[in-house]
């Protein structure tokens, strides 16, 4: 059955005005997007994102070829859901030297990297400028790298730590090399839910501030949305909002992604995710999301099997090779730590889409057809 069929047979009188509100290419209401949430008609839900991912990616969906890098897992900030961040005195405390990370950058680029993706726990002997030395260095080294790095949470730390504006230390920052902001750090917007997971660090006011600045100095950035914990489905359409409408004002997020909340080794505690949670919170990210071009299916914390879903699911993108990823393996996830291009591109073709290696700003690199 296409989809206007879809539509038209569909019983539920909210679902069926729903679908026709995504037929016409209308928006949708945060109201309509929480009715999403309740409802446990997935398969319509998942028709109707794939409809629209079809429209704005075709066949497509996008992998890159990149390495994370977490120069230390010290962090003042300690949030309840996260297993990474250790305090100094822990003995699984580390931090990398300037050489350990520009040999990784060096196997990456050997490899046709890239992107390095860099991001780490928050230590209290950092100072502004040893954020700025870093980036400054790998870009000395690698000039043909793209440096995505540092969360808005770490832009907010080294503007309370230095005392200098948000906009002062994204054009060093970028000056430095930087040409993309990461969107870690977002978790949940939610007032009350920040107050559970993550009391001490960058606000939501805090972290859209950020990005606002950087979409105004020409720094696209993407964004996050960690869910599963103790938020509600509201809390979740609110943070879609808040992101909503910054996009309407700058256009300058280039990707959605949210992610799944492992619980292993946290202070939080608490459940893994569904693959139906997963899937529907994908599928109406797409919905609600109009104004975003990409939604990214993140194999690392769905797991290969759900993103692949997630593929037919309203997601257009799956992130990259990764090399080694940290964060979420310390939260007990059961993926790989990296992948290779050709397993990426596998996993898309079996998900019945064509892979396209893309750049970091999701321009084509190459199409797997
Ligand atoms: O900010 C931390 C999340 C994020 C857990 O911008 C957890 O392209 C699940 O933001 N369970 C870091 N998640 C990762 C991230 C990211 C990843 C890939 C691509 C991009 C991008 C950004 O990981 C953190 C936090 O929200 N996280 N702990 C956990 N227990």
């Amino acid at each position: 059955m296409n989809i206007v069929g879809l539509v038209e047979k569909v019983q539920d009188k909210n679902l069926r005005r729903i679908g026709e509100k995504v037929l016409k290419g209308e928006r949708l209401s945060p109201e309509d997007a929480i009715y999403l949430f309740y409802s446990s008609e997935l398969a319509y839900i998942g028709a109707l994102s794939e409809y629209i991912n079809r429209k704005k990616n075709g066949m497509f969906a996008y992998f890159i070829v990149n390495r994370q890098i977490n120069p230390t897992n010290v962090c003042i900030y300690q949030c309840s859901f996260c297993a990474f961040g250790v305090t100094k005195s822990d003995p699984r405390a580390y931090e990398m030297s300037l050489e350990d990370i520009l040999k990784k950058v060096g196997e990456t680029y050997a490899q046709g990297g890239r992107e390095v993706h860099i991001v780490g726990g928050i230590p209290h002997h950092w100072k502004a400028e040893d954020y700025v030395r870093l980036v400054r260095e790998v870009k000395r080294a690698f000039p043909e790298i793209t440096v995505k790095a540092w969360t808005a949470i770490e832009i907010h730390h080294m503007s309370k730590i230095s005392g200098r504006s948000y906009e002062d230390i994204l054009k060093e920052l970028k000056d430095a090399g930087v040409e993309v902001l990461p969107g870690g750090g977002a978790e949940i917007f939610s007032e009350r839910v920040r107050s559970i997971i993550a009391p001490y660090k960058a606000n939501a006011q805090e972290y859209l501030e950020v990005h606002r600045t950087a979409h105004k100095l020409g720094i696209p950035t993407n964004a996050t949305m960690l869910y599963g914990h103790v938020e509600t489905y509201e809390e979740r359409v609110e943070h879609m909002l808040k992101l909503r409408e910054l996009q309407d004002e700058t256009g300058g997020f280039q990707v959605f992604i949210p992610l799944a909340y492992w619980p292993e080794g946290t202070k939080l505690g608490g459940k893994r995710t569904s693959s139906v949670d997963d899937l529907k919170t994908i599928a109406i990210s797409r919905l609600f999301l109009d104004n975003f071009e990409h939604i990214k299916a993140y194999w690392v914390t769905l797991g290969e099997k759900v993103a692949q879903i997630a593929l037919n699911f309203g997601a257009d993108d799956i992130d990259g090779t990764i090399e080694e990823e940290k964060i979420v393996h310390s939260a007990g996830t059961k993926s790989a730590y990296g992948h290779s291009r050709e397993r990426l591109i596998k996993l898309i073709k079996d998900a019945q889409k064509i892979p396209v290696e893309r750049d970091t700003f999701y321009r084509p690199v190459s199409i797997h057809s």
